[in-house]
């Protein structure tokens, strides 16, 4: 019997863009749901009753939850395929840091870069870009982080770069001037077609951001 997958999900999200990229990468057909998450869905509800997130991933029936632990899920399911995570038990025990590093670091600097004002703001895009200096410093002269080939870091970083746009709009910065070897590697990741059919237009994100900060009272 077909495996059947289904993909709870939330198209401005990074976390849900994970696993878009991951199924590409693996070439696995599945059910897209996009989910309310201002009305969640029972299924939603049940998948997930402990954080009530997307993305979940529903695999035969059973849950999957939480973007890296989805990912890695993936990659050891159908491991016949574009392996994510690197085989030697050292290396995956970095990149996991690594994308450990992103998740604590980068996703909280990059939403003061539009949701505060003030000192505050002025803070967030000093922080954001010296995670992003950080991480630039890891990647050094390898095309990935993964090395040669595109791996479990790069995936679960590169949904940031079309949240980039409207960051550096409302924060009045530029990421490009600031880190050019970066936005190099971030345009080797977006020339990818599994990436690229995954993220949404930077555009799109800027109008959502603008509607989040109508919605909070943010300026
Ligand atoms: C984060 C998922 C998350 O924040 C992961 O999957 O990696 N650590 C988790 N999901 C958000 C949407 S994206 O910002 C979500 O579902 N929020 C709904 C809510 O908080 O009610």
């Amino acid at each position: 019997m077909a495996d059947e997958v289904i993909l709870l999900d939330f198209l401005p999200s990074m976390f849900g863009m994970r696993v878009r990229i991951a199924m590409a990468e693996k070439g696995i057909k599945y059910e897209y749901k996009e989910e309310d998450l201002r009305n969640k869905s029972p299924l939603l509800l049940q998948m997930n009753p402990i954080h009530k997130k997307i993305p979940v991933l529903v695999h035969n029936g059973k849950p999957v939850c939480e973007s890296t632990i989805i990912v890695q899920y993936i990659d050891e399911v159908w491991k016949d395929k574009a392996p994510l995570l690197p085989s030697d038990p050292y290396e995956r025990a970095q990149a996991r840091f690594w994308v450990d590093f992103i998740d604590k670091k980068l996703y909280d600097s990059g939403r003061k870069t539009w949701s505060t004002t003030g000192e505050a703001q002025e803070q967030a895009k000093k922080e954001f870009i010296e995670v992003i200096k950080t991480l630039e410093g890891q990647l050094g002269d390898k095309p990935y982080f993964g090395g040669e080939t595109f791996g479990f870091v790069d995936l679960c970083l590169i949904p940031f770069y079309c949240w980039f746009h409207a960051y550096e709009t409302y924060g009045k910065f530029s990421v490009a001037a600031e880190c050019p070897n970066f936005t190099a590697w971030a345009k080797r990741c977006m020339a990818k077609e599994s990436v690229a059919k995954s993220l949404p237009d930077e555009k799109k994100i800027l109008g959502f951001v603008a509607e989040l900060r109508k919605r909070f009272g943010i300026e």
